[in-house]
Order: structure tokens, then C-alpha cells, then sequence
């Protein structure tokens, strides 16, 4: 027999998950950052997207956070996701994330802001204009590059697909190389601004190659894979990294399509990142935290009344469906939900977005229960998530009640 969902109470009382948003460790939820400072230090503004998948953005706060400046953070739309907000298109009238504002002076362009944010508190280790930081960026602007003429283009002629993989192998050769050229796992002697540049891409390079290509960056690279765990070591990363579930449903739209080739290993990849099981998946190696679940079940709490009412199905189908999966990620019991409710079930485990909502292990946790609850009753699919826009996550649907 299966057991009956607990209550949102029966619930709330099995987690007591909390964190600092202010002066604890990184989290995409924090509106203002202190690091033990007093406000009156503030004098920075970071305004990022709201669902932190801009990669421009996470180099920008990925830098901060290393430094500990001290700095609020405003939440901008982006045009793939929703509507740009009229106050931002006064400030930067092009829309263009991110921006910083120091001392009131607004700077745009991510390079720019690095080298703004140098000359007010110094560098990250070696500095932007550092020769060896210079050829790592140029370095950095080559992979990118070479991804993106692998990934974002169809195979247009015969043999097109194993060119551009090729073209893109040797580039990360190149990059192989200047990671052993130093003893440490970081590309100079100490981790630093060259680190925090190459990471927002290689992290979106890692997700997006295994589902598109079946090519694993992080498997097949021993550099790289000694890089992504000195870069998982630290807590700043660790707060700004999101999942591979996340990163190949956020990039098509904003990279105007991604292209998957036909070998066996890319279905594989596909069916075990959309379905999972989301455990020992190559896109987080380090060990997982005691608080995941708890994590997920106090977020879910948090904006309980939202999902529901965003979600496709009936909000009294849903809260009950809701509360089963969240009982059998509790419990580790089954807990049979409502006929019917499966689509929207896995509406949902396909709209968990990391870092925004929970961190990558409570997420994996999340969609598991999300997925074997929905399976005890079928196996309908919620709506596919678009490809040409994300309207499916405007902000503005989630701006009702609890805030993010
Ligand atoms: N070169 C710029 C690129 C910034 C950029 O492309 N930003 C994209 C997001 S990743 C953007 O704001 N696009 C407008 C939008 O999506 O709303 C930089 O380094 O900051």
C-alpha cells in the first residue's frame, strides 16, 4: 500500500534548511552581498539575468564573489524569456546584460566590467591586461568559437559534422596544454581572473556537447576534468553552477539552435539527461551535501502556490501531486498520486532550473521524485519545452506572492 501525501505542515516540519543569503556562501537567490561588511560599503550593482543562464553575467559574479566586494544585485528579463524591464532599457538602452553600475558610473561589456572592477579593487590573482591572462582570453575566445561552429550549425554538407568536431577537439588540445603548463589544476600558478573567464562556456560546453554530440568534455579531457574539480572545490563556483538539464534547455534559444548529430551515444546522453537517473551524470563530481533534499523540499515550499498555479494541470490535482513527490523524496516511500496528474508532474521536473531555484544536487533529487511519482501513474509528458524561445519561464508568471 502505498502511503497518503503528507500535508504542506507534515511537510514543512521535515526540513529546516536555511542559508545567508547575505554574508553565507554564494547562492543565485541573494539580492544583496556583504561577506561580514557593513551596507554602507556597497558601492556596486550587479544586474543579471533572472535565471542566471547568461554566461556573461555568471564571469561577472563568479569574479565578485571571489573578491568579496560587497554589492547588490538587481534581476533583468531576458528578450528570450520574457520582457525587458523599462527601467533597465533607461539604463542600458540596448538590454544588454550584464551590467555594473560602481559609484553610480554604469559599465557594460563583461571585459570591461572585469577591468572597471580591477582599477577600483584590484585584480583576481593575474589581471585582465596581464600577457599570460591576454593569451588565455584570446585562448578562451578560440574554444568558444570552435564550440559554437560544431554546436550551432546544422551539417550542412558530408563530413561537415566530423570537421567542426575535429576543429573543436584540437582547440581543447590547445587548452589541455596551457592547463599542464603550470603544476596546479588552475590555468596560471594560482586560480584567477583567466579561471573565472574560461568557466561560464566550459561549463556550457560540458552540458551541451553530451547532449547535442555525446561528446563528453569532462570524461574525455583529464586536464579539464582535474580543472572543473579544483573549480568544484570552491564554494563561489559551486553557487553559480548550474546542471546539464538546466544548460541544453536554456542555450537553443539563446544561441539561436543547437544541433544534435546521429550517433548512438547522443540518444543515450539525451534520454538520461531529460529522464533521468540524474545521479552520475559528468556534470558535477564532487560530493554531494547532506542538505539536498532538504533544500528542494524548502524551496518547493517557498513557492509552492506558484508552481501550482503555473503549472498545466489543475491546481487540486497538482498541490496533491506535488505533496506525493515530495513525500517519496522525504520518505523514500511511493506515494501514489492522483490519475492524471503525470503530465504535469513532469511539467515541472522539466522547469527546475539550476542555480536559480536549488542548488544541482537538490535538483537531481527533485526531478527523481518528480519522475517516479508521475510513473506510478503513467506516462504522459508535460508540454515540450520550446526551442525557440522560453515564454514558458517568464518571470512575470512567478511575480505573484513569495518572491524568488
Ligand atoms: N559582449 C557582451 C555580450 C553580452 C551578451 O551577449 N549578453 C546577452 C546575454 S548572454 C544579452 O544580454 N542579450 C540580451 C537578452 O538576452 O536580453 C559582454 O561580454 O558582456
Amino acid at each position: 500500500m502505498t502511503p497518503n501525501a503528507l500535508s504542506w505542515s507534515e511537510l514543512q516540519a521535515l526540513t529546516n534548511f536555511q542559508i545567508d543569503l547575505v554574508n553565507g556562501s554564494t547562492n543565485a537567490q541573494s539580492r544583496l552581498r556583504l561577506f561580514g561588511q557593513s551596507e554602507a560599503n556597497v558601492r556596486v550593482t550587479l544586474y543579471r539575468d533572472n535565471h542566471a543562464w547568461c554566461p556573461y553575467c555568471q564571469k561577472v559574479w563568479l569574479w565578485l564573489e571571489e573578491k568579496q566586494v560587497p554589492y547588490r544585485i538587481e534581476k533583468v528579463t531576458m528578450f528570450c524569456y520574457g520582457q525587458k524591464e523599462d527601467w533597465y532599457k533607461r539604463k542600458v538602452p540596448s538590454g544588454m546584460l550584464p551590467a555594473l553600475a560602481i559609484d553610480g558610473r554604469i559599465v557594460t561589456e563583461s571585459d570591461d566590467i572585469l577591468i572597471a572592477l580591477e582599477q577600483t579593487f584590484g585584480p583576481l590573482g593575474l589581471g585582465m591586461k596581464e600577457s599570460s591572462v591576454l593569451s588565455l582570453r584570446q585562448l578562451e575566445r578560440l574554444l568558444f568559437r570552435a564550440w559554437c561552429g560544431w554546436l550551432c550549425q546544422p551539417a550542412g554538407w558530408f563530413g561537415q559534422e566530423k570537421n567542426s568536431r575535429e576543429q573543436f577537439v584540437s582547440v581543447v588540445a590547445k587548452v589541455e596544454d596551457a592547463l599542464g603548463r603550470t603544476p596546479g589544476p588552475y590555468f596560471l600558478a594560482e586560480f584567477g581572473t583567466a579561471d573565472v573567464i574560461f568557466t561560464p562556456y566550459v561549463e556550457r560546453m560540458n552540458a551541451s556537447l553530451y547532449y547535442y554530440k555525446g561528446y563528453s568534455l569532462r570524461a574525455e579531457n583529464p586536464r579539464l576534468s582535474d580543472w572543473f574539480e579544483a573549480m568544484e572545490s570552491r564554494s563561489t563556483y559551486r553557487g553559480t553552477q548550474s546542471d546539464f538539464h538546466t544548460h541544453v534547455h536554456d542555450l537553443p534559444p539563446q544561441m539561436g539552435g543547437c544541433y544534435e548529430n546521429s550517433e548512438p551515444q547522443t540518444k543515450r546522453n539525451q534520454a538520461q539527461v531529460d529522464n533521468g537517473p540524474w545521479q552520475g551524470l559528468p556534470d558535477v563530481a564532487y560530493p554531494e551535501p547532506e542538505s539536498a533534499k532538504a533544500e528542494a523540499l524548502q524551496r518547493v515550499i517557498k513557492h509552492r502556490q506558484n508552481i501550482v498555479r503555473v503549472n498545466p494541470a489543475a491546481d487540486d490535482l497538482m498541490d496533491e501531486a506535488l505533496r506525493c513527490a515530495l513525500t517519496r523524496m522525504m520518505t523514500g516511500k511511493g506515494c501514489e498520486p492522483p490519475q492524471g496528474s503525470d503530465a504535469g508532474l513532469r511539467y515541472l521536473r522539466d522547469r527546475i532550473n539550476v542555480p536559480r531555484d536549488m542548488s544541482i544536487y537538490a535538483a537531481k533529487h527533485l526531478r527523481a521524485a518528480l519522475e517516479d511519482t508521475a510513473a506510478l501513474v503513467g506516462n504522459s509528458q508535460g508540454a515540450a519545452i520550446p526551442v525557440r524561445h522560453r515564454r514558458d519561464q517568464d518571470p512575470a508568471a512567478f511575480a505573484w506572492g513569495a518572491s524568488a
